[in-house]
C-alpha cells in the first residue's frame, strides 16, 4: 500500500446510527406484553376531546393496515375498524424518556463519541477504538443489539457506514431489528437506487422538486450538475445535495451533553416477591450506582427502582429527594421504600431489579438534565 492510500484509510471513519424500532409502541408492548401480536397505535389526543388528535407511532402489525405517524386518530380507527384487538393508547412521555435513558446509557458504554439525535436515535463513532476495521464494527453492533435485547428487551436497527448520512440511511434499510453494514467501497451502489427522500433533510417538497428535475433516485440525482442544484436550492443546500448524492458527508459526531441518569439492572437468582430476598441485590445495585455517581462527580435529586416482573412487564417507581444528595445510605433507604411500595402493588414475582438516580447535578452545581429533541 502506498503512503497516499494509507493516509486515505486513516481518514475513513466508522459511524453507527442506532434507531430503536417503533419506539413508543415497543415501550408499550414491554409494559404490557399482552399487546404483542396486536396492532398498537400510540396517540396524541388533542385538547378538543374525543378522537381528535394524531397518531404518534404504531407497531409493525398496525403498519400492515397503513396506520403511521402523523395521521389523524379518526383515520387510524377507520383503517382498523375490522380488527377487534387493535389497541389505541395515549402517549406517556415520561415513561418513554425513562426507557430512552436506560437504552442510551447502554449505547454510551460503547464509546465516548456518542451523539443523541432524538429520543430513540443516536450516532456513535468507533473509528479509533476499532482501528478502522469495519468487520469489527459489525461485531460490535451485534454485541450492542444483544445487550439491549437482554437487558431491556428492546430491539433497534443499526446502520454502519463511513459517515452519518449513509449510516442513517443504512439503519432504516432493514427495519425492524436490522443491521446493515455499508463499507466505503459499497456506498455508491448502496445509494444508487434509493429514493432521494431517504437523504436526511430532504422533505416532501424538495423530493417533489427533485422528481420534477428527473431525480427520483439518488443515482439520478448524482447526474445533475452542481450549477443546476445550487441554482435551484441555493449554494448551501445545492452543495449538500450534490455531495449527498455521492455519499459524501463530513459532519462529525458531536458528543452530547453529559448523562441524564445512572442506572444498574440485575437479574435475581430466583424470582421472588419477598422484599427481604431482594435486599442483597438492592444493596449491591445501590453500591454500583453510587460508585458511578461519585466517580463522575455528580449528586442526584431523584431515585427510582425498576422491576421486571415474571410476565416480563415492567413496573417503575421514582421519588424526588428534598435536596441533591451523594449519600449511599439515603439512596439505599429511598430505593428500599420504593421497592416495598412497588412489590406491595403487584401480585407477580420479580425477575429483575434495577436502581437509578436522575436529576443529576454536577459538582460545579450545573443542572445536567438535558432534554431530548423530540420530533413531534
Ligand atoms: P421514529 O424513529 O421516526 O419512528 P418509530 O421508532 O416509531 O418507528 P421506526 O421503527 O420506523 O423507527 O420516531 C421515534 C418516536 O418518536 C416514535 O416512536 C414516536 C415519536 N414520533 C412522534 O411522536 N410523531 C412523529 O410524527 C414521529 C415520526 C415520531
Ligand atoms: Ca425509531
Amino acid at each position: 500500500m502506498s503512503l497516499g492510500n494509507l493516509k486515505d484509510v486513516k481518514k475513513i471513519r466508522i459511524i453507527l446510527h442506532i434507531d430503536f424500532d417503533y419506539f413508543y409502541a415497543q415501550c408499550e408492548e414491554l409494559r404490557d406484553p399482552s399487546l404483542k401480536g396486536k396492532p398498537v397505535v400510540v396517540c396524541v389526543y388533542s385538547a378538543r376531546g374525543g378522537d381528535s388528535g394524531a397518531v404518534s407511532t404504531s407497531n409493525y402489525k398496525a403498519r400492515e393496515y397503513d396506520v403511521r405517524s402523523g395521521i389523524p386518530i379518526k383515520l387510524a380507527k377507520n383503517k382498523l375498524k375490522d380488527v377487534p384487538d387493535a389497541m389505541f393508547l395515549p402517549v406517556d412521555n415520561d415513561y418513554y424518556s425513562e426507557m430512552s435513558d436506560n437504552a442510551m446509557n447502554i449505547v454510551r458504554k460503547y464509546t465516548q463519541k456518542f451523539e443523541l439525535v432524538g429520543i430513540d436515535e443516536a450516532f456513535i463513532e468507533v473509528t479509533e477504538k476499532l482501528e478502522h476495521d469495519f468487520d469489527r464494527a459489525k461485531e460490535l453492533a451485534m454485541t450492542l443489539k444483544m445487550e439491549l435485547e437482554k437487558e431491556l428487551r428492546l430491539t433497534c436497527s443499526v446502520g454502519i457506514a463511513p459517515n452519518k448520512l449513509v449510516a442513517k440511511i443504512a439503519s432504516d434499510f432493514q427495519k425492524p431489528d436490522g443491521l446493515t453494514l455499508v463499507k466505503p467501497e459499497e456506498v455508491k451502489p448502496f445509494l444508487m437506487n434509493m429514493s432521494v427522500g431517504k437523504i436526511i433533510g430532504v422533505g416532501k417538497k424538495t423530493e417533489e422538486r427533485l422528481n420534477e428535475m428527473g431525480a427520483a433516485t439518488i443515482g439520478e440525482l448524482a447526474r445533475i450538475n452542481i450549477y443546476e442544484l445550487t441554482k435551484e436550492f441555493g449554494k448551501k443546500n445545492g452543495t449538500y445535495l450534490y455531495n449527498a448524492a455521492r455519499g459524501i458527508d463530513d459532519e462529525s459526531v458531536v458528543e452530547s451533553e453529559s448523562i441524564t441518569q445512572i442506572s444498574r439492572i440485575n437479574t435475581l437468582k430466583k424470582s421472588t416477591n419477598v422484599v427481604q430476598e431482594m435486599l442483597y441485590d438492592l444493596q449491591s445495585l445501590c453500591k454500583d450506582v453510587h460508585g458511578s455517581v461519585i466517580e463522575q462527580d455528580f449528586s442526584f435529586k431523584s431515585v427510582g427502582v425498576m422491576l421486571v416482573l415474571d410476565d416480563l412487564s415492567i413496573k417503575t417507581k421514582s421519588r424526588s429527594l428534598k435536596s441533591p444528595s451523594t449519600n449511599q445510605d439515603e439512596l439505599f433507604k429511598t430505593a428500599k421504600t420504593l421497592l416495598e411500595e412497588a412489590v406491595g402493588e403487584s401480585q407477580l414475582l420479580v425477575r429483575r431489579l434495577g436502581v437509578k438516580v436522575s436529576e443529576l447535578v454536577s459538582s460545579k452545581g450545573q443542572d445536567t438534565l438535558s432534554k431530548f429533541m423530540t420530533e413531534s
